[in-house]
């Protein structure tokens, strides 16, 4: 190999010692053009895996319901339901990406749960009909989730090729995946996309005072 060769050939390991990772940034609408919340991005590596980052992630009860909703982890994640209310919750799925049960409890429950398969889960409490959380477990250590602005920011990409996929628990179509290309430099990618979401519909949950918990 010549020297200019090795040259060219070495400048980018040099270069990617500093920046050879982008943050995606991705803005989702609804086709009115509100902002949609609680949607996932997530970015997964056309070929390869990515990091696999150990974490262990919370899922509350507080009030009568989940907090947070939406919830993005990637497969290997641990989650723990604990229970904030001064009575007890009885959690469960039904999900095929992950079946579990927590009877009745109160506090923390003893171990958390392992979610090591992708796919999308609902969860939902026995006692509290309209209480429901939803987790996205995905292959990639590279995702967001969009807030009140719709807005996400998927941080440190590596360089690569990448398909970006949104998904939200009540979209009524799958927004279409599109391939995107993160290269050397720390240029950020920017996104609009549309999802169509229909508002969350609004469940009873009885007054505390009535004595209904
Ligand atoms: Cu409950």
């Amino acid at each position: 190999m010549s020297l200019a060769r090795a040259a060219r050939w070495l400048a980018p390991l040099f270069l990617c010692a500093t920046a050879c990772a982008a943050n995606i940034e991705a803005s989702i609408f609804s086709p009115t053009g509100q902002p949609v919340e609680d949607a996932a991005v997530v970015i997964e590596p056309v070929a390869g895996t990515t990091p696999r980052r150990q974490r262990t992630v919370t899922i509350e009860q507080r009030d009568r319901d989940f907090i947070p909703y939406v919830t993005v982890i990637q497969t290997g994640t641990l989650v723990e339901f604990p229970n904030r209310d001064p009575f007890k919750h009885h959690i469960y799925s039904f999900s095929p990406a992950k079946v579990f049960e927590i009877k009745l409890y109160a506090d923390k429950p003893a171990l958390p749960v392992l979610f090591d398969k992708a796919g999308e889960v609902a969860i939902g409490c026995n006692i509290h009909d309209w209480m429901e959380a939803y987790i996205l477990v995905v292959n990639s250590a590279y995702f967001a989730k969009t807030g009140h602005d719709g807005r996400a920011v998927v941080r440190d990409v590596p360089v690569g090729r990448y398909r970006l996929r949104v998904w939200h628990p009540r979209q009524k179509l799958e927004v279409s995946q599109r391939e995107i290309e993160v290269g050397p430099g720390p240029a950020a990618t920017k996104l609009d996309l549309v999802a169509d979401v229909p508002a969350r519909a609004s469940k009873p949950k009885p007054a505390v005072e009535s004595g209904k918990y």
